[in-house]
């Protein structure tokens, strides 16, 4: 009698939630134990940031792009927050799926580790099958801790069938099952059932923390390689930068762009932490007469130079905010390439692609004729006297100055292999980004903000504007539809430099609207039709609404 009212399976609404809570735990647990296993592998490899890097090699680009200005830098941890809202999504579902079909509902947390285990093997950086242990091992982990705690909810068919012989006439539980057996399957045993589940809770934090850990302490060589590093000074330096490069104008970008505000743009989930005693760069492909390997301390010893360049993004809008302008130092890769015995085409050399390589699987291609030509195209190991932080691509970088980051600014460089633009297409350009993409001429209203209040009278309108490798030469500016009026141009430091500008506006009381734009060095005044960043950079001028108080 005890049985028949103490242990029957757990059914209806209670099993669902019960249900639910197990896929819970169970996914968690999978996550965590796939945390740890990462760390004996490689960071890149757990699922998270596998599929997370696999979406971000899916996407299309006009989803980047909105992604990017919608989050802003942040858009990389609203990707990882959406995948495990997914994830949670499907957990629940699969639990709730096992309370009837308990196999089943099992076989289906497995399913997921094999999307994790294909993410991860199928992105550029994976370094081959281990990468799909981490989403396996939690899996399996997770399919049979689901399959165990749902088995203590007891036996939903039984239960049923109990049921339905109980309305027959028939004896209730021939068993003898008493409460407290529910491991059984016969039984619902709702404090062992709690017991478990705070238990599995316990251990999959337990495991996720201690792969957080090991994970978090992985690359302590790279940043002790980076703490170790002596830049050498410069055969070249750079010359200062002239005194009236830099206006004192409130809200103006300033003229060197700190380290810790440039902008980042990369499709790493995970920075990559390179140990520079242990970096290699490779120098190899169509045309080389010389192959070489350079270390880090090769370079070193190679004749630096430096150089003030800024930095843009194709995917920059008008008026957008990547771009920053920096002090590199590094070899000039053209000095490299032709140790190896590279002739750019216009010497009749037979590649006209140099395609970068980085650790993380990133390939970006550039012009051999554009980084041979006599500009500053470097490989540069340090950013504003500092060796190059991990995040802008330690320890070393391309820099070329004329080029989108994406067809030149390669970090983490590990390989250059010369090539044809006919055979070989970079990773930007499978997703349809333009092969070569000299930066365009822009300007940019730094002040006043949008829907700024600025008071009637005497009003600094200022900004930036480059045309990398041209110079500007001129900079104007139209209040509504008014006549361009010629700006104030700070003193150029080169032309492979921004360079700020002001104008002071009379302003009157009222809604305005402000427009900038620049001319050039070959005279090309920037073009008022506006283009989309894709395929090839963004144009159009940037125009700033304010209301005059
Ligand atoms: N390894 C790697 N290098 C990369 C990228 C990347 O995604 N991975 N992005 C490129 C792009 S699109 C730009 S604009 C620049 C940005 O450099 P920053 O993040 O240092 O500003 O890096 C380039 N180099
Ligand atoms: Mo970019």
């Amino acid at each position: 009698m005890d049985d028949d009212v103490s242990s029957p399976p757990l059914r209806g609404i209670r099993r669902l939630t019960a249900g639910a809570v197990s896929g819970l735990l169970a996914g968690y647990a999978a996550i965590a134990v796939a945390e740890l296993v990462s760390a004996a592998v490689r960071p890149e490899s757990g699922p998270v940031i596998a599929v997370g890097g696999a979406a971000i090699d899916r996407t299309p680009a006009a989803v980047k792009d909105w992604a990017i200005r919608q989050f802003g830098t942040d858009d990389k941890l609203v990707l990882q927050l959406g995948i495990l809202a997914v994830l949670t999504v499907l957990a629940l579902g699969l639990g709730m799926l096992a309370t009837r079909w308990r196999l089943i509902g099992s076989l289906g947390v497995l399913a997921f580790g094999v999307v994790g285990a294909l993410a991860a093997t199928g992105r550029p950086d994976s370094t081959g099958a281990g990468d799909a242990l981490p989403s396996t091992v939690g899996a399996v982990a997770g399919a049979c801790l689901l399959f165990w705690l749902i088995g203590r909810l007891g036996d939903a068919d039984h239960g049923v069938r109990e049921r339905d012989q109980a309305a027959a006439g028939g004896e209730g539980s021939p068993s003898g099952t008493r409460p407290g057996d529910g491991a059984d399957g016969s039984g619902w045993d709702r404090r062992g059932f709690i017991r478990a589940a705070t238990a599995t809770a316990a251990a999959s934090t337990g495991a996720g923390l201690a792969g957080r850990a090991l994970n978090g302490s992985q690359g302590q060589g790279a940043v002790a390689s980076r703490k170790g590093i002596v830049l050498p000074r410069p055969s070249s330096s750079a010359s200062p930068v002239p005194k009236g490069a830099g206006l004192r104008i409130k809200g103006i970008s300033p003229f060197v762009t700190p380290n810790a505000d440039f902008y980042r743009v990369d499709t790493a989930l995970v920075v990559p932490k390179v140990d520079a005693t242990s970096w290699r760069l490779r120098i190899h492909g169509l045309g080389v007469q010389r192959e070489r390997t350079l270390t880090f301390d090769d370079l070193l010893n190679m004749p630096l130079i430096e150089r003030d360049i800024t930095l843009t993004c194709v995917s920059n809008e008008v008026g957008g905010p990547y771009v920053g302008n920096a002090r590199w130092i590094g070899v000039r890769l053209a000095d490299v390439l032709e140790q190896c015995g590279v002739r750019p085409p216009s010497k009749s050399g037979p590649a006209d692609q140099l395609v970068a390589r980085s650790v993380d699987g990133m390939t970006i291609g550039s012009p051999v004729e554009d980084v041979m030509d006599g500009r500053d195209a470097l490989l540069a190991v340090g950013m504003n006297g500092q060796p190059l932080p991990f995040e802008h691509g330690f320890p070393v970088r391309m820099v070329v100055p004329g080029l989108y980051g994406y067809v030149s600014a390669c970090k983490w460089i590990r390989d250059i292999e010369l090539t044809t633009f006919d055979a070989y297409d970079a990773y930007w350009v499978e997703r349809d980004w333009a092969q070569q993409a000299p930066i365009k001429t822009e300007s940019r209203i730094d002040t006043p903000k949008p829907f700024g209040r600025p008071r009637a009278g005497t009003v600094m309108v200022a900004g930036v504007a480059w045309a990398q490798h041209r110079g500007i030469d001129k900079v104007e500016v139209r209040v509504d539809d008014g006549p361009w009026q010629e700006a104030r141009l700070a003193a150029e430091d080169t032309r492979d430099t921004w360079r700020q500008w002001s104008y002071a506006w009379q302003a009157t009381k009222g809604g305005h609207t402000l427009t900038v734009r620049a001319t050039d060095r070959t005279g090309q005044p920037q073009t008022e039709k506006r283009a989309d960043t894709m395929p090839d950079g963004a144009t159009g001028w940037h125009t700033v609404a304010v209301t005059v108080d």
